[in-house]
């Protein structure tokens, strides 16, 4: 991984994790091949042994896919890339690494359900607790550390409430505790924000979203910064097995050149469709990082470098009128994910967040009456056309 460090993340979204092929190729190669020919018994043994370097399996590494590591983990600041098959892959490569029986995690209570419920229902399983609490109040999850927590995992903007945690805060109290620290940095991307530079020592990442941006992949990524780590949990990858495949990360390493740019539309829409929806009478409350009614607006004034593409907001006539708004709009798709050209609207508690209790989602401040809009990079008049239709019908 060679870049030099002070070039511009416009700069690196282009050319970080470019290769040097033998033909000069200026896109790396899709290397569409799970297994490598050795030279002899020797050059094979000396591989297996890491007496020498290469590729072996692809399930191992594979060319095309260090392309993508490299290139996130440059954009992130990190040294290490781990290339996993989705978000959730990335992220129970993470707990299995870094947790054993005995320990207890603290984590966001506001994050993507499945992670919510990976730990709630697998890791328990295995003797590992979790607590679930709002780690924008500092204060909270200095209260829920106990002597055998050895993780804070933190989702920062939270899905779906955009609830904001202080990355740099609740990375002192991990390390104040021996914990890791680990960063859901999902929902902003590294251009918006760098939770490595706050104090994080580990960021995961759904690429499904913003990093690939076209809705066309599934895949996550793991970034570290010490090649201990690296080392131990690319040893873990390989037994679990949930590695990315050459073609996608062809794709999103593509995705990867356009990031900025995206994101900096993505940052100027959502800001105008969230100004917008404030104003807007049928509309109780709007939930966006940058607006100043934002809880953690100052927070996020701090932490990120724009306020990203995600809203959340709440109708009056909660749940019946945000379902007459999700079914009329035409522009927006009705369907989760998020992070992509097209701008996207879904209903938390039925849909990403079923999963969760109704007691847990309350918890959480997920409330049914929630609409959330991945804002994409479509004409902001003609999206704000769209969703005033839309609205129209309630
Ligand atoms: N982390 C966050 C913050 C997410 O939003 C998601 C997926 C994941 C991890 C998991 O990533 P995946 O395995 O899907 O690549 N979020 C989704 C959402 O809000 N709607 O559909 C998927």
């Amino acid at each position: 991984m060679s870049l030099s460090d002070d070039l511009s993340q416009e700069s690196a979204c282009i050319h970080a994790g470019e290769v040097h092929d033998q033909f000069g190729a200026v896109v790396p190669p899709i290397y569409q091949t799970s297994t490598f020919r050795f030279r002899d018994t020797e050059h094979g043994a000396a591989l297996f042994a890491g007496a020498e370097e290469g590729y072996i399996y692809t399930r191992m590494l594979n060319p095309t896919i260090q392309a993508c590591e490299n290139a996130v983990a440059i954009l992130e600041g990190g040294a290490y890339g781990l290339g996993c098959a989705s978000g959730m892959a990335a992220i129970n490569t993470i707990f299995v690494h870094g947790l054993r029986v005995g320990d207890h995690v603290v984590c966001s209570d506001s994050v993507y359900g499945p992670t919510h419920t990976l730990l709630r229902t697998v890791f328990s399983k295995w003797g590992i607790e979790s607590t679930f609490v709002d780690t924008s109040d500092s204060t909270a999850v200095e209260r829920s550390m106990r002597p055998e927590t050895r993780m804070v995992f933190v989702e920062s903007p939270g899905n779906p409430t955009l609830v904001i945690s202080d990355i740099e805060r609740c990375a002192t109290i991990a390390h104040a505790h021996d914990a890791v620290m680990v960063v859901d940095n999902t929902f902003m991307s590294p251009i918006l924000q760098q939770p490595l530079a706050l104090g994080a020592d580990i960021v995961v990442h759904s690429m499904t979203k913003f990093l690939n941006g076209h809705a066309d992949v599934v895949a996550g990524m793991i970034v570290v910064k010490d090649k201990e780590t690296y080392g131990s949990m690319r040893k873990i990858l390989n037994q679990v097995g949930g590695v990315i495949d050459p073609f996608n990360s062809f794709l999103v390493h593509r995705g990867i050149k356009t990031l900025a740019l995206r994101m900096e539309r993505h940052c100027t829409n959502a800001m105008k469709v969230a100004e917008y929806l404030e104003r807007h009478e049928k509309v109780v409350r709007v939930y966006y990082p940058g607006l100043p009614s934002h809880p953690q607006y100052a927070v996020a004034q701090k932490q990120h470098k724009g306020p990203g593409g995600m809203i959340t907001f709440e109708l009056k006539g909660g749940l019946e009128a945000g379902k007459t708004m999700m079914n009329n709009v035409r522009l927006c798709h009705l369907a989760v994910s998020l992070g992509g050209v097209e701008s996207l609207i879904q209903h938390p508690a039925s849909m990403t967040h079923a999963c969760l209790t109704k007691d847990e989602r309350e918890k959480a401040h997920i409330t049914d009456g929630m609409v959330r809009l991945s804002v994409g990079i479509e004409n902001a008049d003609e999206l704000i056309a769209d969703l005033a239709q839309a609205m129209s019908n309630i």
